[in-house]
């Protein structure tokens, strides 16, 4: 049986599909496997290994053909997959939940310290050279104690922001389809609000929830002007869950005091009236681009696809 492996993932993964006696196809080019590449190499196999920047579509599950039996998406969010389109063809999707969450946490909470105390500003006046004298009143950003961060998307990653958070002495409010188990409220002292209420009295709004058509822009202009005039906006999610364009007016008529962004609207392009910004933190969607969670990453998806092939269920399907 062959696998589609649409881009460069750690071996940790690819030495499990080799030793399932699995037939390997690697794109290694440089960026996106191009659209031509990938509907012609996808013919005829039992698995695609895909990353976030390829999407697999009804186009790219005809091309593959009824061989196909597993998708395995090298991230937690599967935006880029048709999960209907698949499942019409009985084509099991998974993921990567559970591995990512430390780095992905940890990454939106140095976001946080970041844009809240003005390192990348900082950063950026050391490196330029230009003569700088310390002064009682230079940079001076805002503490975080006793202040309220508002997560969005209270799933793993949120849960273990709000962890780390309350280390940092902020209150936690949340907002989510469901409510946080009781030992987690518990623990964390959070508070379950709306969109509204919470965009309108959090210090730090956080972003956390997945990429869907109900989440397209779930940050535009009318919520942005409910936020406070001091607050901060951190998206470690998906690019299009904030509407971009609205987020540079808002900083632009100082409607929030700044925000710290590892994804993009149009990744890897970003908006040209955020580039020149001191407000902004931007950084290239490291999330979980740590070296641990990158291999356990490539290990999960290929032991889906091993579960699967072999007649087994798989590990972490999507929507289960
Ligand atoms: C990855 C991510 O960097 O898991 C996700 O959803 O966005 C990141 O962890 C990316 O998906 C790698 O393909």
């Amino acid at each position: 049986m062959r696998v589609l492996v649409t881009g460069q993932v750690p071996d940790a993964g690819l030495a499990v599909l080799r030793d399932a006696g699995l037939q390997l196809v690697v794109w290694d080019g440089d960026g996106a496997m191009p659209r031509a590449d990938l509907l012609t190499a996808c013919s005829g196999v039992s698995a695609i290994v895909s990353l976030i920047s390829e999407r697999i579509d009804d186009e790219v599950l005809d091309a593959a053909g009824p061989t196909l039996r597993v998708v395995a998406n090298v991230a937690v969010g599967y935006n880029n997959i048709d999960v209907a389109a698949c499942a019409r063809r009985s084509v099991i999707v998974c993921n990567t939940p559970g591995v990512l969450t430390d780095a992905t946490a940890d990454l939106a909470m140095a976001l946080i310290l970041m844009v809240t105390r003005r390192l990348g500003e900082g950063e950026r006046l050391v490196r330029s050279g230009e003569p700088w004298r310390w002064n009682m009143f230079m940079m001076l950003g805002t503490g975080l104690r006793d202040r309220r961060l508002g997560i969005v998307g209270m799933g793993q990653i949120g849960t273990a922001l709000a962890r780390r958070a309350r280390a940092f002495g902020l209150s936690i409010a949340y907002s989510n389809r469901n409510a946080a188990d009781a030992a987690t409220v518990a623990e964390l002292g959070a508070v379950r609000l709306g969109l509204d209420e919470l965009l309108a009295t959090s210090d730090i709004v956080s972003l956390h929830c997945p990429y869907t058509p109900d989440t397209h822009h779930l940050v535009s202009t009318p919520q942005l002007r409910s936020m406070r005039s001091t607050a901060y906006l951190v998206n470690t999610s998906r690019g299009p869950v904030v509407d971009e364009g609205a987020l540079v007016e808002a900083l632009e008529q100082r409607e929030i005091a700044g925000a710290a962004l590892d994804v993009f609207e149009r990744e890897p392009e970003v908006h040209p009236g955020l580039m020149n910004r001191d407000d902004v933190v931007l950084i290239p969607h490291l999330g979980s681009a740590t070296v641990e969670t990158r291999n356990a990453m490539s290990l999960l998806a290929a032991r889906n696809v091993v579960a699967v092939l072999g007649g087994q269920p798989p590990l972490t399907p999507v929507g289960a």
